[in-house]
């Protein structure tokens, strides 16, 4: 007989709640629904190479509904997933230039959401992966509704983190600080069911590096020599997308490092803080791995604006120890 017990992510975090005792479900509730919000968008992603076929985003499809572009629509499901469980006291998207309120008709809660609904959609034409990501706080403003201030907590304050990665299969992975957890939907009954539990970064036998190598000229010396060093290696491979979630996920699953450092053209990197790398970092932190910004943890800067970049380097511990040597001095 089979002893294998299927595990669906919602029975998942409610077993997680179980060790906050003064914990009353609300976690649980948003967890469930950014899980319920990652199938919706699952679903449409799915649907996205008949575009040509059923109508372009902007023109109406033949339902006669309006087709909205992917991003949006993931935004719109996200805030509609979210503006009402009572849980939240504001939210914060990369879509949206400020913070979103939760509307005055509904109740607000003590936490707060951080969320990037669907990133590197500029790839969806040509099929390849992309995902949401999403970090989760508690409000330290003491105001209702939420201020800016509490959508601008460093990283460290995070108490689970995510992302969604819409690729062969759909998968859910995320923290909340005991370890991390992957999911892969299943269509047929419409259940992320665990699939890789305790996620850890592993050390692997071949290097695996992971950035946009047509920026080297534009990189600063120390993450030049930290490739150069790389590629003098009999054990060393290179993999790059260009789709965050996606080359984020391997690396948590291979191992490696991906970085998207600063350069001559974005001297701030290009990647966003509050959404994008500390939910990220969490992650790769809990799975044993390293997140940096080239002189330190991501999780320990302090946001000052919501669209804020940074640099980010993330991975195996011993690569990302590794560049933050190359770099020492530079910033
Ligand atoms: P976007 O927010 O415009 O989608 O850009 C984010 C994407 C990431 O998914 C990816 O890591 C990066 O941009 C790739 O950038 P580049 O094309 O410069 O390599
Ligand atoms: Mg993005």
């Amino acid at each position: 007989m089979n002893e294998t017990h299927l595990v669906t992510i919602d029975r998942h975090i409610i077993d997680e709640e179980r060790r906050f005792p003064d914990a009353r479900g609300a976690f649980s509730n948003i967890l469930t629904d950014m899980a319920l919000a990652a199938k919706v968008i699952s679903r449409e992603v799915n649907m996205a190479g008949l575009l040509d076929i059923v109508g372009q985003a902007g023109h109406r499809n033949v339902q006669g509904e309006q087709v909205q572009k992917l991003d949006v629509f993931a935004q719109n499901v996200i805030y509609r997933a979210m503006d009402h469980n009572g849980h939240l006291a504001c939210m914060a998207s990369e879509e949206v230039e400020d913070i979103i309120p939760i509307p005055e008709k509904f109740p607000t809660g003590d936490y707060v959401l951080v969320f990037d609904p669907l990133d590197g959609s500029s790839n969806i034409d040509v099929n390849v992966s992309i995902g949401t990501i999403f970090g989760l706080y508690r409000k330290v403003s003491g105001q209702a509704r939420g201020t800016l201030e509490d959508c601008l907590q460093s990283g460290v304050r995070q108490i689970a983190a995510g992302y969604v990665v819409y690729g062969s299969s759909t998968m859910m992975v995320y923290t909340a600080g005991a370890g991390v957890h992957g999911f892969t939907l299943d269509p047929s009954i419409g259940e992320f069911i665990l699939s890789h539990p305790d996620i850890r970064v592993p050390e692997a036998e071949i290097t695996l590096y992971s950035t946009n190598e047509a920026y080297y000229h534009r990189w600063t010396p120390g993450v030049r020599a930290f490739v150069d060093g790389l590629r003098t290696r009999e054990d060393c491979s290179a993999r790059y997308v260009g789709s965050l979630v996606t080359d984020v996920h391997r690396t948590l699953l291979r191992g490696g490092i991906f970085f998207y450092p600063r350069d001559s053209r974005s001297p701030d990197g290009k990647l966003r803080l509050v959404y994008e790398a500390n939910p990220l970092a969490m992650i790769m932190e809990q799975a044993g791995g390293r997140a940096s910004h080239g002189a330190g943890r991501v999780l320990e800067l302090t946001p000052t604006s919501l669209h804020q970049r940074t640099p980010l380097f993330i991975g195996s511990a011993r690569l990302v120890e590794e560049v933050e040597a190359c770099l020492a001095g530079e910033s």
